[in-house]
């Protein structure tokens, strides 16, 4: 199996950290996305009609994008995706959730930042958008942490780590977690756990 990626991708991470997580490892294709490696003929014919990673690449050949899809491939039989119907539902709520609602909000400042992204009056109003949203989704995040370890269940589950990859980073985007202390209090205990692998760049 290989993991198509890129090194600062914050879902190609997500992967990682699970691999990381339940003590396995794979073989990682690493692309620049920023140059349009991932759009290339190739790459949106053979990998993702979609020009994005990660992407699963499986020994059969069969290839698997989107974040959310690949760790609940890896993570289905073990502690991290439980067989109880209620508890399953509930962690692909928060997987929708955080593909809706927090994503693109928290990785959108940090990407501008780091390929220093010109910002124009037009994309300084779409900051301040972006940033209301980013805040928003933190803050169910931050009610829904109140008197809770994990975000379901009594131990970390996939929707934790799917969860945690961008706030984790969000504060390279200019966000701030200072009014948010249930979120900061979970991702250290997320860090805490055995096998924790980092995110890129940081210690
Ligand atoms: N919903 C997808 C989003 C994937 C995504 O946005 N990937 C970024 C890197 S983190 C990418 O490939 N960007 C390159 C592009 O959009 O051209 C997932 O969760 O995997």
């Amino acid at each position: 199996m290989r993991l198509h990626s890129a090194p600062k991708s914050g879902n190609g991470y997500k992967v990682r950290l699970l691999l990381g997580l339940m003590g396995e490892g794979v073989e990682v294709i690493d692309y620049n996305t920023r140059g349009g490696e991932t759009h290339s003929p190739g790459f949106l014919g053979n990998v993702n009609p979609d020009g994005r990673v990660p992407v699963l690449e499986l020994d059969d050949g069969t290839t698997l994008p989107e974040s959310g899809a690949i760790m609940l491939f890896f993570a289905e039989g073990t502690p991290y995706l439980p067989g109880d119907r209620v508890e399953r539902a509930q962690i692909f709520r928060w997987m929708f959730f955080e593909q809706y609602s927090l994503l693109l909000y928290l990785s959108r400042p940090r990407l501008w930042k780091m390929w220093e992204v010109e910002i124009t009056e037009v994309r300084e109003a779409q900051l301040a958008e972006i940033f209301e949203q980013g805040y928003r989704a933190l803050g169910v995040m931050e009610r829904h942490l109140e008197g809770r370890e994990f975000f379901v269940g009594e131990r970390p589950t996939v929707a934790d780590v799917a969860l945690y990859a961008y706030p984790r980073v969000c504060d390279e985007g200019g966000y701030e977690l200072g009014d948010y202390p249930n979120v900061r209090a979970w991702l250290e205990r997320v860090e805490a756990l055995p096998g924790y692998v980092p995110p890129p760049g940081r210690a």
